[in-house]
């Protein structure tokens, strides 16, 4: 059995799901592997208890309990271990520089969108709408209209994903899109953007970490 260790939340406005979390979600139904998830407060991942350090080295979510292979940890290190692990429905693209886009793509989210621009406007919807700094979010929108929509507009162009097929390196945007549907996140400047981010929704592996599933219908496969 796989165990993926993750943070998700119900509340009126939708349920909330660790953004690398989700990554690692994705993959698993993308590949129809058989797994739980076990939800951690969101309160352990600044306290960081010793039990969870003995898990992750740095207290973060996600990680991922094998019965193989011990704790995998990091988001994009475990989808390189599932893809590698499991042989079917592969994500990663042959050629070695298609590879290379795949990782580079997915980096650019990872490093300059889930980790810097989006907390601003994510951190803030685990809180209830008036305890939250409107300013802050404002400032991650904007982060995401100057610097990174131009960039992820540009690099899908005409395509359908962001190597040709579907790959890991359209994982990363897929939690991306889940924060965007949570927030209604005004895309209407950035035109492919939005087409992809609708062509990431529609596929079956979005329903697990769709604001619109409950907590209770998404708690891993059997
Ligand atoms: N590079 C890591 C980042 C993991 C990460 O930052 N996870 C967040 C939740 S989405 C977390 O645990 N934050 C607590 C912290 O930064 O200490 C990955 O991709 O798994």
């Amino acid at each position: 059995m796989l165990i993926l260790a993750t943070t998700e939340r119900e509340y009126p406005w939708g349920v909330l799901r660790s953004t690398n979390a989700s990554k690692v979600k994705v993959v698993l139904e993308e590949k129809g592997l058989t797994y739980q998830v076990d939800r951690l407060h969101p309160g352990d991942l600044w306290k960081k208890p010793a039990q969870i350090l003995a898990k992750h080295p740095l207290g973060k979510v996600p990680y991922l309990e094998t019965d193989d292979d011990g704790v995998i940890f990091d988001s994009t290190v475990i989808n390189e271990y599932l893809d590698d692990k499991y042989a079917n429905n592969p994500l990663k693209p042959q050629a070695a520089a298609v590879r290379a886009r795949m990782r580079m793509l997915e980096n650019y989210a990872d490093e300059a969108i889930i980790s810097v621009d989006l907390p601003k406007l994510w951190m803030p919807m685990w809180s209830s709408p008036e305890k939250r700094d409107v300013d802050v979010m404002e400032q991650g929108r904007e982060g995401m209209r100057k610097n990174r929509l131009p960039f992820i507009e540009a690099e899908i162009g005409q395509h359908e994903f962001l190597c040709g097929e579907f790959s890991l390196a359209d994982v990363p945007y897929m939690a991306i899109a889940m924060v965007f549907e949570v927030d209604d996140f005004d895309l209407s400047d950035f035109p492919r953007t939005s087409a992809y981010f609708d062509r990431l929704r529609a596929r079956d592996s979005y329903t697990a970490i769709s604001p619109k599933t409950s907590l209770e219908d998404s708690l891993g496969s059997s």
